[in-house]
């Protein structure tokens, strides 16, 4: 009949969280609620990116708005929006943003810490490079009032994590440890729906993933595995080389499509560039999550890693199992 290509049942985030919660045995309802102040703030922060890119509330633009001050700059405007979001879905008790120098901890009981990097890669947005927010929970420990004790903890302890990704569309790819799903927000439904279930990477895909400026800083073992890569001694083909610069847009395209990203210890940073919490820990539980791999230069595992202080950075090595194992046969050679 006419309206055969309607689709009329589509699975919407709050759905999908409302079913999966269901089948949880004891929820109490409060983490899907905290995942749906969650969503509002990517909503929130996706359409304040669009504007973005129209009135230039990028830079500090100089134009005061109607009230005379200083166009913030989009970073703060998003750690605003997931500050407030958080704050207001009653549920969180502690949170740590990459904007904030010290964690901030609500009154009232919320029993979840979020750890957030608002706006990963925002020095990409004049460019229109796709940028994103990282974010990971953690339900907090038994005997916690709230405090920094509740996120200097592995990453492996994380009950949720993912990113969204401001691009062409919002991309929202999420796991609660069940796997990982991707949501597309419909602007004018205003929901982000079910498009990329059970995303999985493949073990094997040709593409490297590295900012290649910082060659002379890398340690002989990341110099020798990138040449093994782009210069094969057995006859290979050589892998094609994918870097945006924004983390969100290249681990996406790894999940999508395989390959490793990388952005590894150095001479110039000794610990890295990345943060452990907020971008290390989220992306390597949704690579786990998705069939992949996640290290650090010494080939420890990243979920496994306890970060001393909240800003701490890490290497870090992440993508498909097949491509992360060959490059921890170079940096931790076998015994
Ligand atoms: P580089 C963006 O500034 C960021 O924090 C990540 O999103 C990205 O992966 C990395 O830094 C890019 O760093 O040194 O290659 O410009």
């Amino acid at each position: 009949h006419a309206n055969a290509d309607v689709e009329t049942d589509i699975v919407t985030l709050t759905r999908f969280i409302l079913q999966s919660q269901a089948a949880a045995a004891n929820a109490s309802g409060d983490f899907t609620l905290l995942l749906n102040s969650l969503q509002f703030a990517f909503k929130f922060i996706a359409h304040n990116i669009r504007r973005a890119t129209l009135v230039n509330l990028i830079g500090l633009s100089g134009t005061a708005n109607s009230t005379g001050d200083d166009q913030k700059k989009l970073d703060v405007i998003g750690d605003d929006i997931f500050i407030n979001a958080m704050k207001a879905s009653g549920k969180v008790k502690v949170l740590v943003s990459e904007e904030q120098d010290d964690l901030i901890v609500f009154n009232g009981g919320g029993r979840y810490a979020v750890v957030c990097d608002p706006i990963d890669g925002s020095s990409n947005l004049d460019a229109g490079v796709s940028v994103g927010t990282i974010f990971g929970v953690y339900r907090l420990l038994d005997d916690s009032t709230g405090s920094i004790r509740d996120v200097l903890r592995p990453g492996k302890e994380l009950v949720a994590a993912g990113y969204t990704m401001y691009g062409a569309s919002a991309n929202l790819v999420l796991t609660t440890g069940n796997g990982v799903n991707g949501f597309t927000l419909d602007d004018s439904l205003g929901e982000f729906i079910l498009t990329h279930p059970n995303l999985k990477l493949p073990q094997f895909r040709g593409i490297y993933s590295v900012n290649e400026g910082n060659t002379m800083y890398w340690s002989d073992a990341a110099k020798a595995y990138f040449d093994s890569v782009k210069n094969p001694k057995d006859g290979s083909k050589p892998y094609s080389a994918r870097y945006i610069g924004s983390m969100v847009a290249d681990v996406h395209r790894t999940i999508l499509y395989g390959g490793i990203f990388a952005y590894p210890a150095d001479k110039k940073s000794k610990k890295g560039k990345l943060r452990l919490l907020y971008e290390g820990f989220p992306m390597a539980l949704i690579i786990e999550q998705a069939g992949g791999v996640a290290i650090n230069d010494s080939g420890d595992r990243i979920l496994d890693l306890v970060p001393q202080q909240i800003h701490e950075r890490s290497g870090i090595w992440l993508g498909s199992e097949g491509e992360v194992l060959k490059a921890k046969s170079f940096l931790v050679p076998e015994k």
